[in-house]
């Protein structure tokens, strides 16, 4: 990683107030790197805090350090004032203010020094300090790089730290399977492993952590919801606001749901239409070399990366599939 390290090394420790946020909807890797970020920038200087837009999965709160994340949205006011008097403002596992939803215009207007480490596809300038790297595992890869090459010396992994490091490297991958999954992956998780952290207990945490209902409303949605397009090696399912409410399904209870039909050999993308208050959210997944971020872009105001990225339709669900079901031809001609 290539930045004047002692600039921002004394940055750090002077600061006043130091700000981490993260992206709308948190997941594994956002909130395991915002805290694996907290965890070390407190070892130089105690006035620092995550600020997320809104609440993150259950799976995640018994990482160290997750019970003082500030939400955004419970707290307007707070969020704010934490924006606008920070003189650091790091930005994680997002590369455009919009991923932060109703936090942009708090973020936009900081005049805080901010630093973007991130890995999703886009170059953007406005950030004052740009450690990105399009095609990384995780943020939780680089952050890993950014803690070294500041501190390679002093630095003792701490388990909490390795922990949230750990965490963001597991989810984005999924569970290490996905392409982006290199050597430098399974040598940090050596590192991280060193520092005494336990896959099993932090399998059991993310993965294995469903209640019946939540596992039932998997089983209903392969059994009733998913679709199969033969001609794509497509699946896709929509599921609807009532659907989720019938099996108490919390927040980020739905992820991981897109994978599931890519368990299926002769199935190379998955679609998941999860309608929302005035949205349906999208999410895509692949195999290979078939680029759903650029599909994801092209019509649903999304991106990512190539096998997983996101969208929206504004449209509504069976709109939305009739005009989806149109598009597909995209993945004959590219
Ligand atoms: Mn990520």
């Amino acid at each position: 990683m290539n930045f004047e390290k002692e600039n921002i090394l004394n940055r750090i420790k002077q600061a006043k107030s130091i700000v981490i946020t993260s992206h709308v909807s948190p997941d594994g890797d956002a909130i395991g790197s915002s805290l694996a970020m907290y965890h070390f920038i407190a070892s130089w200087n105690s006035k620092v805090e995550v600020l997320v837009p809104n609440d993150f999965p259950n799976f995640l709160n018994w990482l160290e350090g997750s019970e003082n994340i500030r939400l955004y949205d419970k707290n307007v006011n707070e969020g704010k004032a934490l924006l606008s008097n920070a003189d650091i403002l790091f930005c994680l596992d997002y590369n455009e203010t919009s991923r932060t939803a109703f936090m942009k215009e708090a973020i936009d207007n900081s005049k805080a020094f901010k630093i973007l480490i991130d890995h999703h596809i886009g170059s953007p300038s406005w950030p004052d300090l740009n450690l990105s790297v399009v095609g990384a595992s995780s943020t939780c890869e680089l952050v890993f790089d950014f803690i070294k090459s500041l501190n390679p010396i002093e630095l003792s992994l701490n388990k909490n730290l390795a922990e949230c490091l750990y965490t963001g490297l597991l989810t984005d991958t999924g569970n290490f399977q996905f392409s982006a999954t290199t050597t430098k992956v399974h040598l940090q998780v050596a590192e991280l492993i060193e520092a005494g952290v336990m896959p099993d207990v932090v399998h059991n945490h993310i993965n294995n952590s469903f209640d019946v209902q939540r596992l039932q409303f998997f089983g209903y949605c392969i059994a009733e919801k998913m679709k199969i397009l033969k001609q794509y090696k497509l699946a896709y399912m929509f599921v609807s606001v009532a659907e989720m409410h019938r099996y108490n399904i919390q927040t980020g209870g739905t992820e991981g749901l897109v994978n599931e039909p890519m368990k299926i050999a002769d199935i190379d993308i998955s679609v998941l239409f999860k309608e929302d208050k005035d949205k349906i959210k999208i999410s895509f997944r692949s195999k290979r070399d078939i680029d759903v971020s650029s599909f994801a872009n092209r019509f649903y105001e999304g991106g990512g990366h190539r096998n997983a990225a996101g969208g929206v339709s504004l449209l509504s669900m069976e709109e939305t599939e009739k005009q989806f079901i149109e598009r597909l031809g995209y993945f004959n001609i590219v």
